[in-house]
């Protein structure tokens, strides 16, 4: 039986130079870079190289910093939790305006900061599936407002938040501004000097690095709290021995990610489109968000009908990988938030199913969906007791 991927949105397979990248260091290069001997001192050339292949890929200036993380989770948390401590409980600004479709790592952080006493604005997506300025605008008070926190291109969706205008209008107004952009890099093009971010999180497993790393970006001058204490390690912004094999693979990652833009965005795209071309073929289906507005990689389509988990059930069965949304919250029975937010109705809020392709998702990989895909609908639609044609 076929083994078809396309769930690059809850993960990625690690690229196999990455693999060989990281390989001398789990046996080889394997002292702790904080050690005064040589077998510590040996692996901060390399370390060298992936952070600079991390600045680089992120065009971020020699005085910003960027600190490794476990993951995006902890990325967003170490931001979210550094505010709160930093300027909500010191100051009178005691607000932190996000979404309505943030993922998990930045909704239910700033849901127990609420507990705390935070003031949480969650602002709405437009018809487009988008936050815009102009929602922004009206919502923000820079006397009350401590942090701007939206993310750049949602998961479920891939549909890609104006960035550039959100951080700029943050900027001008003097309020610090947070980008989730675990779902942007490797798809398109993440640059922190044109888009005036102040904080930026990134994960290494989505672009095709390895699990167990992330990144958090920190514009220069930005004091803030660390959310772990301990040792000196990343000038004592992040305590804990650094997943060394785990940077390695992220600079390599982050390298080959920039490197390979254009494809995503012509030949990714390409397969891409002709998924989604097929599944609008099929009668009764909808696709969330317009093409040019998404990421090159990701559908979230709707098959009247037809619950979500039955299709990724059904598909599973003939080995292709699909979600029903974010893989954390794949085993809630609640609506998708996303889809709830943007006010699909009830019965589309649980049939939503997620393709996500990557570069090493292949032709003839698509067109098995595309067949089986077409089979498993016409047939679950066929003992499904709520779908009429
Ligand atoms: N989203 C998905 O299926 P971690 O796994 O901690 O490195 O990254 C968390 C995370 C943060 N922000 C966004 C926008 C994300 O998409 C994710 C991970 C996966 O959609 C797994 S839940």
């Amino acid at each position: 039986m076929e083994r078809v991927y396309l769930d690059n949105n809850a993960t990625t397979i690690v690229d196999p130079i990455v693999k060989e990248a990281m390989d001398p260091f789990f046996c080889q290069l394997y002292g702790n870079p904080n050690s005064l001997h040589s077998f510590g001192t040996e692996v901060h050339l390399y370390m060298r190289i992936a952070m600079d292949r991390l600045y680089e890929g992120i065009n971020a200036s020699d005085e910003d910093d960027i600190i490794i993380t476990s993951c995006g989770t902890e990325g967003n948390n170490t931001v979210l939790k550094a505010i709160y401590f930093d300027i909500i409980r010191n100051t009178k600004r005691n607000q932190i305006i996000t979404t309505q479709v943030e993922h998990p790592a930045v909704s239910n952080t700033c849901k127990f900061l609420e507990s705390l006493g935070m003031e949480v604005i969650y602002l709405p997506v437009n018809k487009d599936g988008i936050v815009d300025l102009n929602i922004l605008r009206e919502n923000l008070d820079p006397d009350k407002t401590a942090l701007v926190s939206i993310m750049w291109a949602n998961n479920e969706t891939g549909l890609i938040f104006p960035i550039k205008e959100l951080a700029s209008f943050c900027k001008e107004k003097g309020v610090l501004f947070h980008t989730d952009a675990v779902q942007a890099i490797g798809k398109i093009k993440v640059d922190v000097k044109e888009a005036p971010v102040d904080f930026l999180t990134f994960s290494g497993h989505k672009f095709h690095g390895p699990k167990g790393v992330g990144g958090l970006y920190i514009r220069k001058g930005i004091k803030f709290s660390p959310l772990f204490h301990g040792g000196e390690q990343m000038g004592g912004k992040r305590a804990g021995t650094v997943n060394v094999p785990g940077l390695i693979g992220m600079g390599m990652a982050m390298e080959l990610a920039n490197k390979n833009l254009d494809f995503e965005n012509t030949q990714v795209r390409r397969l891409r489109d002709k998924l989604e071309d097929a599944i609008l073929n099929i009668k009764d289906t909808l696709v969330i968000g317009k093409r040019e507005m998404r990421t090159p990689n990701t559908i979230l389509a709707s098959f009247r009908g037809v619950e979500g988990e039955a299709l990724i059930w059904d598909l599973n069965q003939n080995g292709i990988a699909a979600s029903t949304g974010s893989a954390c919250a794949s085993e809630s029975l609640l609506p998708n938030p996303t889809f709830v937010a943007m006010c699909v109705n009830d019965e589309l809020a649980h049939t939503g199913v997620r393709f996500s392709l990557s570069r090493f998702t292949t032709e003839e990989e698509i067109d098995y969906t595309i067949d089986t895909l077409k089979r498993s609908v016409e047939r679950l639609r066929s003992i499904s007791s709520s779908y009429v044609s």
